[in-house]
């Protein structure tokens, strides 16, 4: 009976809140496993034809190849994923190279607000300034001591951990700088501009 379902899932989230506390948002349940979403076909890049582009509102645009990309900087992040369509995956390791390793590394111009994820196979994502760099995003390559598979954004994709997992885009191919805050792929088609779980910014 649905009645047996709803108090099933009512206690697995009482005792998933004992475990997590505040770290899981409302509406969220965890799984164990690593369901893939996509949008559309999985797009296959190889290790060596894989570039990066930074464009848009920079003094120089660069583009670079993943070796280069790398030498920029790389560190690992603890941190927890959370999909609007309310599962979460709980406690991964990220490497890759951080948003701010990425930053010292370019002059930005003064006006810049925003940024738009570019991806192999034409996704996109928008972020504001301010929630692209932070200490804890990064562009990932390994979760948890494993390279990402093509399924799941491998050669590199976003690590946004404070918003919902459709702004860490798979399969990046550039950061574009702009003026001013514009959606994305999803966000053109309902989702929300910036996505805080722990405020349910689901959709609008
Ligand atoms: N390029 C691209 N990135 C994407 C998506 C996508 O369809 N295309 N889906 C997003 C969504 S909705 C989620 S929940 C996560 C899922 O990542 P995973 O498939 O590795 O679990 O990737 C995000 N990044
Ligand atoms: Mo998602």
């Amino acid at each position: 009976m649905d009645l047996f379902g709803i108090q099933s899932r009512r206690a697995k989230r009482e005792e998933e809140e004992k475990q997590y506390g505040t770290r899981l948002p409302p509406g969220q349940h965890t799984v164990q496993n690593w369901p893939v979403l996509t949008y559309g076909p999985t797009p296959s890049i190889s290790v060596d034809a894989w570039r990066f582009h930074i464009t848009g509102l920079v003094d120089q645009e660069q583009t670079f190849n993943l070796s280069s990309f790398k030498d920029l900087g790389e560190a690992t992040i603890h941190a927890d994923f959370h999909c609007v369509t309310r599962f979460s995956i709980m406690d991964n390791d990220w490497a890759g190279v951080p948003i701010t390793s990425i930053m010292s590394s370019i002059a930005l111009q003064a006006n810049a607000s925003a940024v738009m994820i570019h991806c192999y196979g034409g996704y996109t994502t928008n972020l504001l300034l301010e929630d692209f760099v932070r200490d804890e995003n990064l562009f990932a390559f390994a979760r948890n001591n494993t390279p990402l598979s093509e399924e799941h954004g491998g050669p590199v994709r976003l690590i946004v951990p404070h918003l919902y997992a459709w702004k860490s885009a798979k399969w990046v191919s550039g950061v574009e700088f702009i003026a001013s805050d514009r959606p994305g792929f999803w966000e053109v088609n309902g989702y929300h501009m910036r996505g805080d779980p722990f405020s349910e910014e689901r959709f609008r």
